[in-house]
Formats: C-alpha cells, structure tokens, sequence
C-alpha cells in the first residue's frame, strides 16, 4: 500500500496453455493446486497444468467458514484428517506463504443425551487412535468461552461440549494462493477463466485430453476436483458418481475487538461460529434441502442459523451481518469423500469432501498427488475408493461431518 499498490510481482505466472500436458487438474481450488504442488514437489512431474473456470478459490476454497479439526470416528477418516492436520501445522513454512493457521480450538457443544453419547463414543475413538479430543462439563465449555450461555433456562441447554485444542481455522484464500505460487513456482501452469468443457477419449478408451473455452488441450492423464461440479465434469466421461450437489451458506458480521476465542460448533441446532482476525463473526449454517447450482442458499436456512447463534450467544443478538453467500458441496451418501481412480483409464477423480473438505485440503492433496503419480492409492487414502459402493464398506460419518444435511 505504500508503494501506491503499484510494482506488485504477480505470484503465479499466467502461460498460454501448451499443447499438452503429462498431467491435467481440473479445478482452480486448495485440493487442486496443491495436488500440482506435491506432484512437483514429491513426484518430479513439473508438465502440469491447473485449468480453472474462474478465479482461483473463487470455489468452495474462499467460501467456507474454515474450520480444521481431526475429531472424526472411523480409522479410514482420521487417517487422512490428522494427515491433514499435521500437514497444516507446517504448511506456512513449507509454502513459505502465511496461510494463518491458527490451532484455537474446536469445540462441538452437546445438548441432549443422544449427543452426549455420540460424542463421547468420539472422543474415546479418537484418545485410542492417538488424536485429541477432550469432553468438557458445561462450566468447563464457559470457561473456554464465555460469551456461552449455559443457563439451565436456555433454549438450547448445554450438557458438556466435546474439544479438540489442536483444531482450528485458517485464511482460506491464503491457502489457494500460497498453493498457486509454490506449484507455479515449480513449473506448474496455473490456466484461470478457462472452462472445461469436454473430456476426449482415444479408441482404447484411455483419456487423451480436455475440450475447453480456450480450445483442445491434450493430457496423459487427467485429474478432476471440482467439488459441487464433479459429477458435471466426470459424466464428460460417462462416470456416474454417488453424489448429490446442494449448497451449504455462510455469512460474516460487522468487525468487532477480539470477543471469541475459539470456534464453537452446534450441530444440532445448525450453527457454527468463530471470529476472524478481522474482527468479523464468521458463521455457517446447515446445507439446503434440495439439490442446485445456486451460489446463494434458502432464506428460511440462515436465519435458522442466525436465530440460534442468538441464543447459544445472546450478547451477539445486536450485531449486524454484513455479508451472506453460498458454495456447491458434492456430498456422498455415507458423507466420506472419494479419492481413486476411475472405470475410464488415467482419469482420476478427488471428490465428495461436501460440507467438510477444507480442513482436508493438505492432506486430501497430497494423497491425490500419489495417486496421480502411482496409479494407486496412497495407503492413507486406500479406504476412501469408489468401489466402496459396490462392496458395501461404506464410512458413515455423517455425525462427524458435523453439519446438517
Ligand atoms: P473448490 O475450492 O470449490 O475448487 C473447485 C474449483 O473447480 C472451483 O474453483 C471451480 O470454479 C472449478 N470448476 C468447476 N467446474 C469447472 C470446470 N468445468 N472447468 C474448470 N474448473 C471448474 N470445510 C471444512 O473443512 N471446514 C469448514 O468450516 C467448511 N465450511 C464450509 C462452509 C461453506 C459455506 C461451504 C460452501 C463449504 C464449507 N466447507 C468446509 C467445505 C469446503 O469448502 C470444501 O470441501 C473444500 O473447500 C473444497 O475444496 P476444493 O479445492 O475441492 O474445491
Ligand atoms: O466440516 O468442520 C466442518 C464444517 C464446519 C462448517 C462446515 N463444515
């Protein structure tokens, strides 16, 4: 700003697509760029490209309410959750790109007796696979955030809160730019406003490349993680994926002084709520109840959301909200992603992350990285294939996942 916002150096630069590439990402977003970063990084394989409809992030990336946490329940999901967050930990200075992550605690607050046991059958999970995860008494939960009314005359009475200290938040753009520029940095050709529109396939069936809005671009292999689009972009190939795309809404509020300390999740009211370093209250709500493509959400939805903020936090009752918007999340029905390869040769596809990809995005990226260099699945990632559907061993975290569907 001093300089004028002038003599900016743009972070990734921005090539004319080549004729081909070893390796094409579909889907401008945290898991794409940074599967481009580790392949380079990891695997060698520099002749990639990211081919993004619009902007960077401007997916579900830069439109999430950003919590980080690794509380889920089956040893598939904690494997690539605590991957991930490990991966976070050191992310910063493995980008050399501040993407803030900031371990303030998760708390999941319980309100009746089925919670309680949900939650605790989660905490002893996670304990006994080696993850965090503590159960708070209500007194404990107020003492860990104060602005919380545990009043036995609340609403919504609180009967202790499940917390994992080490999850937390993180500037979501940051993580897509830090991505861009380390992966382009390496080589990677990051392609923006650039829509796919087609997947070309040879006589074997094998894929050959993408028709796009900027022409053909040909591939060896192709990588797809587009979040609510996937399914859109794999049916180009005639693969029918096992998902539903609906949209799930946040909203942030006018800046206030530092006021939350952590992040507080009700999933059984539908409300999450941190603050940003900004100052402003950033919550979220439950996914609407039909599917769209509408970056917006139900009215009826958010102020559901707002309605119980106001009485698990009644000092906030006054605050004014300054900015609503909605994403497409792709969602299974056993609410686990998939990430595999696909009954089309050297098609890939990283998807289903729905409500709850974004704490993912490290560890999903890596992972997908190995299995676009390997051909198969890193062992991390071995449960999450999509012949699950077909055997039957699904992983049902639908508690886990944390938000209403
Ligand atoms: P995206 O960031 O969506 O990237 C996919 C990209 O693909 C997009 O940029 C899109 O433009 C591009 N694309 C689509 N079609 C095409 C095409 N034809 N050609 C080229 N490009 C295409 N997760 C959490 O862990 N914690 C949270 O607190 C959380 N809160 C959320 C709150 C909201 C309101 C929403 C919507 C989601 C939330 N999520 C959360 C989920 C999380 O945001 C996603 O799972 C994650 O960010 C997905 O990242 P991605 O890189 O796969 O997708
Ligand atoms: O997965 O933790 C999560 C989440 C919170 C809000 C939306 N998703």
């Amino acid at each position: 700003a001093m300089r004028g916002h002038k003599g900016w150096e743009a972070q990734w630069t921005s090539p004319e697509p080549r004729k081909e590439y070893d390796v094409i990402i579909v889907g401008g977003g945290g898991h794409g760029l940074g599967a481009a970063y580790y392949l380079a990084k990891e695997h060698g394989i520099t002749n990639v490209a990211v081919i993004e409809k619009g902007w960077l992030g401007g997916g579900n990336t830069g439109r999430n309410t950003t919590i980080i946490r690794s509380n889920y329940l089956y040893d598939e999901s904690m494997d690539i959750y605590e991957h991930s967050l490990k991966l976070w930990e050191g992310l910063s200075q493995d980008l050399n790109y501040n993407v803030m992550y900031s371990p303030r605690g998760v708390m999941m607050l319980s309100h009746n007796v089925h919670d309680k046991q949900s939650f605790q059958r989660h905490v002893h999970a996670n304990r006994l696979y080696g993850i965090d995860n503590e159960w708070l008494t209500p007194q404990q939960a107020k003492d860990f955030v104060p602005v919380l009314d545990i009043s036995a005359t609340a609403r919504y009475p609180i009967n202790g809160a499940a917390l994992q200290r080490r999850g937390g938040t993180a500037r979501h753009d940051a993580v897509a730019w830090g991505y861009a520029r380390a992966a382009s940095d390496r080589g990677v050709h990051v392609i923006q406003n650039c829509e796919v529109k087609g997947i070309r396939r040879g006589p074997d069936g094998a894929v050959t490349g993408v028709e796009t809005s900027k022409g053909f671009i040909g591939a060896k292999k192709i990588a797809v993680s587009a979040s609510g689009h996937n399914s859109v972009i794999l049916s180009m190939a005639d693969v029918k994926l096992p998902l539903h795309s609906v949209p799930l809404q946040a909203l942030v509020s006018e800046p206030m002084k530092p006021i939350f300390p952590c992040v507080v999740m009700s999933n059984s009211v539908h409300a999450y709520i941190s603050q940003s370093d900004k100052g402003e209250l950033v919550i979220g709500a439950g996914t609407d109840q039909y599917n769209s493509y509408s970056q917006t959400g139900g009215l009826q939805i958010i102020t559901h959301t707002l309605d119980a903020i106001c009485e698990l936090f009644p000092m906030f009752r006054r605050v004014k909200m300054m900015r609503q918007w909605g994403g497409i999340t792709d969602n299974t029905p056993d609410r686990s992603a998939i990430q595999g390869v696909t009954p089309v040769p050297n098609l890939f596809v990283n998807c289903g992350w729905g409500t709850g990809g974004f704490k993912a995005t490290p560890g999903s990226a890596h992972l997908f990285a190995h299995l676009i260099a390997k051909g198969e699945p890193h062992k991390l990632a071995a449960g999450l294939t999509l012949d699950r559907f077909r055997t039957g061993r699904l992983i049902d975290e639908a508690a886990a996942a944390a938000v209403a569907h």
